[in-house]
C-alpha cells in the first residue's frame, strides 16, 4: 500500500440533480422550493430529490409528496415522466451527460460514477502546471467558493482562504498543498463552465484520493467546494462517522460498526492490522487499515459512458406479480426499453453489450429474497429474445419447482441490465492477434483454434469490496428500501467473446500502469490529452500540453482501435508477467488455453519444487490450476452440470468443444472468461456459469 500519494484527484456531484433538471426545463421556477417525486402517486409520491429551497423548510427526500406540501406549501411538486408503465428517467440521463462532457474537454481524466457525479484525476494537468506556479500565483479571488478543511472561519488572514494561501506562500510549504490548491483553481474553473454551458450548479471535493474527494464533496452543499488537505485528514477523521465514508455504508461498515465498535474512521485506527486481518482477510485488513489513515490507492479510470444500462421495476403489495403471464409482461417491458437503449448506445457510442443481467426479488416464506442470473448476449439487443431468456431463468428459479418454499413465487422487483461493453469495431477481433510475433515464446506451441476453453476467473480480495458500487447508470427511482437477503447462489454466465482486445489490452495497460507506479491520471485513451484547453489559467501558468502516456506496450495497446495484428510488436511471457512470482490471474485467465499452460508451465519451471503447492489439479478434468483460479473453476463445473440438467439445446457435434473442464459447451464464437466482481463481503454469494443456459446465445 502505498502511503504516499500526490495525485490531485476531485469528486464533482450535481446538487439536488433531478430537480435541476425540472427547473431548467420551467426557468421561472428558479429558486422556489421544489422537489421530484416518484410516478407513483399514492400520498403524493415518493420524494427522489429536494432542492435547497425546499430544504430549508424542512422539506426531506425520505418524505411523501403530500408531507412536503404540509411543510412547505409553496414546495412544487415535478413528476417523474412515464413510459412503459415505468419511470422514464432520459433527461435526467442526458443532462448527466451534458455535464460530463463538459468536464471532459477539461483535458483530465473523467470517471463518470453515477447519474449525476463524476471522479476526476487531474494530476497530470496539474504536474504540467506546478513548476510555473510563484507563491503569488494564485489569488484568493480564483477560489471564490472553495473551503480547505482545518481553515475554516474566514474572519482574518490567520484561517479561510486567505489563511491557507498564506500559508502556502512560505517556503516550506508543501507540494502536495499546491497541488491541491491548483487543483481546487481548476475545478472552480470547471464548474463555472459546467454552469455555464448547462445552467446545473454542482458541488465538488478536491483531496488525495477517491475517498477523500468524494468525503470533502458533502462538507460544503450547494454550489460550494471543499479542499481536504492530507494534512487535515487525521483530525478529522476523529468525528467523521464510518457509515458515511465510501465503501464503508454496508456490510463491512456494519460488521466494523457492531463488532468492533467502530463509530468513526479514527476508530479503526486503533485496531491493529493484523486483528483486522485476522476478522476479514489479509488484503481487506491492510486495505482497512490504511483507509482509515485516508489511504486509498483505488485509480480514476478513464470512463464517460454508463458501465451498464438496464432498469428495473417494484411490484409492491397487490402489484406483486403472481403469474406467468405477469412476469412475462413486464420482462417483455423491461427488455423493450433496455433493447432501445442499447441500440442508441451503440449508434452514439459505437459499443457492444456482452451481457445480460438479471434480478429478481421475491417474497419468500419467511422474508424476501433476491437472486442475480447472467445471460451471454451476443451482437443481437432483439428485445423478444431477451425477455424470453430473462423469463426462462425466472421459471427456472421458481422456488416452488425447487422444492424450496411452499408458496409459489410473487415477484415484487424484477431488473434487467446489460454490461460488458466492448467496442463494436473490435468485436470480431481476437485475443491471439497479441500473439501472432515470431520471437514470441509461447506461439512456439502450435497455434490451437481459439475456443471458450478457459475457467471463470474472478477478482480477489479487495476489489471486490468496491464492486462496481457507484458505476451503473441504474434506475434508482425505482429502487426502494425493502430489506432483502441475497440468494447464496449466484449463477451468472461468462461473457464468452474473444474478440476484445481492448479488454486484454485495458487489462494489461492496467497491470503495466500499476507495475510501473504510472500516474493514475494516465487516461487509456490518450485523446483525452489532445483536449487540453490551453488558455486562461493553464496559461497563464506555463502549461504545456500532456503528452500520450508511454508503456512497454506501445502506443496501439492504449488505442486498440488502431492495431494491426501483422505489425504488432512481439511479446514473451515475462513481457504480460514480468514477474512469473506475481502472476496477475485475471490476465492469466484471458488467455487461451493452450497459451495458459505455457505460462504455468514457465511458472513451475522457474520456481521449481519451492512453488509447487501454487497449483491444485482439478478432480474432474485433471487440468492444473493456480489455486486462487480453483474455486471459480470449480464453478464452471457445477455449471455445466446445470447446462446438462437443463439442455435445453443439445449440442451439435460441428459446434461443441471441450472446454478446460473437459465439459460439452456450445459455442458459435470465440470467448473469453468472465471477469465476475464479487462482493467479497458476501461471501454467501456463489458464482456458477450457466453457459448455454439458453441454447442459443441471444
Ligand atoms: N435519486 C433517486 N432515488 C434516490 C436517490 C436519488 O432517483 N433514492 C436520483 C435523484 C437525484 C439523483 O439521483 O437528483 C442524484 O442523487 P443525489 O443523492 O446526488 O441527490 P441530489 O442530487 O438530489 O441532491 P444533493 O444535492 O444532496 O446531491
Amino acid at each position: 500500500m502505498n502511503a504516499e500519494d500526490n495525485r490531485v484527484i476531485a469528486l464533482i456531484d450535481m446538487d439536488c440533480f433531478y430537480v435541476q433538471v425540472e427547473e431548467r426545463e420551467n426557468p421561472e421556477n428558479r429558486g422556489k422550493p421544489g422537489c421530484v417525486v416518484q410516478y407513483k402517486k399514492w400520498k403524493g409520491g415518493g420524494i427522489i430529490s429536494v432542492n435547497y429551497e425546499a430544504r430549508a423548510q424542512g422539506v426531506t427526500r425520505q418524505m411523501r409528496g403530500d408531507e412536503a406540501r404540509e411543510k412547505c406549501p409553496d414546495c412544487i411538486l415535478y413528476r417523474v415522466p412515464e413510459r412503459r408503465g415505468k419511470a422514464d428517467l432520459t433527461k435526467y440521463r442526458d443532462g448527466g451527460k451534458e455535464v460530463i462532457d463538459v468536464m471532459c474537454s477539461f483535458g483530465v481524466c473523467v470517471e463518470r460514477a453515477s447519474i449525476d457525479e463524476a471522479y476526476i484525476d487531474m494530476t497530470m494537468v496539474i504536474d504540467q502546471t506546478l513548476p510555473g506556479c510563484t507563491a503569488t500565483a494564485i489569488n484568493v479571488e480564483e477560489l471564490p467558493n472553495t473551503h480547505f478543511v482545518g481553515w475554516e472561519n474566514d474572519t482574518d488572514d490567520v484561517k479561510g482562504v486567505h489563511g491557507w494561501l498564506k500559508a502556502l506562500s512560505k517556503e516550506d510549504s508543501k507540494d502536495n498543498d499546491w497541488k491541491l490548491t491548483l487543483g481546487a483553481v481548476l475545478v472552480e474553473k470547471m464548474r463555472a463552465a459546467i454552469y455555464e454551458k448547462t445552467g446545473f450548479r454542482c458541488s465538488a471535493g478536491i483531496a488525495n484520493n477517491k475517498m477523500l474527494a468524494k468525503l470533502a464533496c458533502g462538507i460544503n452543499k450547494p454550489n460550494k467546494q471543499t479542499v481536504l488537505p492530507f494534512t487535515s485528514v487525521q483530525d478529522f477523521f476523529t468525528t467523521f462517522p464510518l457509515k458515511k465514508v465510501r465503501n464503508l455504508g454496508g456490510k463491512l461498515g456494519l460488521t466494523l460498526r457492531e463488532e468492533l465498535q467502530c463509530t468513526t474512521m479514527a476508530d479503526i485506527t486503533r485496531i491493529p492490522e493484523k486483528i483486522l486481518q485476522e476478522r476479514f482477510d489479509t488484503k481487506t485488513g491492510t486495505w482497512l487499515y490504511w483507509y482509515a489513515r485516508g489511504v486509498d490507492n483505488d485509480p480514476v479510470s478513464s470512463r464517460r459512458l454508463p458501465k451498464s444500462i438496464g432498469c428495473n421495476k417494484n411490484f409492491t403489495g397487490l402489484a406483486a406479480l403472481d403469474s406467468e403471464e405477469k412476469i412475462n409482461h413486464w420482462l417483455e417491458e423491461l427488455c423493450a426499453e433496455v433493447s432501445e437503449r442499447l441500440e442508441k448506445d451503440r449508434e452514439t457510442n459505437c459499443r457492444l453489450a456482452k451481457l445480460l443481467t438479471l434480478t429478481v426479488r421475491l417474497e419468500g416464506d419467511i422474508r424476501p429474497y433476491s437472486y442475480t442470473r447472467s445471460i451471454p448476449l451476443h451482437s443481437s439487443y432483439d428485445k423478444i429474445r431477451m425477455a424470453k431468456s430473462c423469463l426462462a431463468v425466472v421459471m427456472k428459479e421458481n422456488p416452488c419447482k425447487q422444492g424450496n418454499s411452499k408458496t409459489p413465487w410473487v415477484v415484487t422487483c424484477l431488473g434487467v441490465s446489460a454490461s460488458k461493453f466492448v467496442d463494436q469495431l473490435e468485436s470480431s477481433s481476437r485475443i491471439d492477434h497479441f500473439f501472432t510475433a515470431k520471437q514470441c515464446t509461447i506461439m512456439s506451441i502450435e497455434k490451437e483454434k481459439l475456443v471458450n476453453e478457459e475457467p471463470l476467473h474472478r477478482k480477489d480480495g479487495l476489489y471486490d469490496l468496491h464492486a462496481d458500487q457507484e458505476d451503473e447508470e441504474f434506475e434508482m427511482a425505482e429502487i426502494d428500501n425493502t430489506p432483502t437477503e441475497t440468494n447464496p447462489l449466484n449463477i451468472i454466465a461468462p461473457e464468452y467473446n474473444m474478440g476484445q482486445t481492448s479488454a486484454v489490452d485495458k487489462e494489461i495497460f492496467r497491470e503495466n500502469k500499476e507495475k510501473t507506479g504510472g500516474s493514475s491520471s494516465a487516461c487509456l485513451n490518450g485523446e483525452n490529452n489532445e483536449n487540453v484547453k490551453k488558455t486562461g489559467f493553464f496559461a497563464s501558468r506555463n502549461f504545456k500540453k500532456c503528452a500520450p502516456i508511454q508503456h512497454s506496450f506501445g502506443e496501439p495497446i492504449a488505442h486498440s482501435s488502431q492495431v494491426n495484428p501483422a505489425t504488432h510488436t512481439t511479446f514473451s511471457i515475462e513481457e504480460i508477467f514480468p514477474d512469473l512470482n506475481e502472476v496477475d490471474v485475471e490476465t492469466l485467465a484471458l488467455l487461451p488455453p493452450h497459451l495458459r499452460r505455457e505460462v504455468l508451465k514457465a511458472i513451475q519451471s522457474k520456481q521449481g519444487k519451492e512453488g509447487t503447492d501454487k497449483f491444485v489439479v482439478c478432480d474432474k478434468c485433471k487440468e492444473q490450476f493456480l489455486k486462487e483460479e480453483i474455486e471459480e473453476h470449480n464453478d464452471f463445473h457445477v455449471a455445466s452440470e446445470l447446462q446438462k440438467e437443463l439442455s435445453l439445446q443439445p449440442p451439435t457435434s460441428s459446434s461443441s468443444v471441450s472446454n478446460l473442464a473437459g465439459a460439452k459447451v456450445v459455442k458459435k464464437s470465440s470467448k473469453r472468461p468472465l471477469k465476475n466482481q464479487k462482493n467479497a463481503t458476501a461471501d454467501t454469494k456463489r458464482s456458477r456459469t450457466i453457459e448455454s443456459f439458453f441454447g442459443n446465445p441471444l
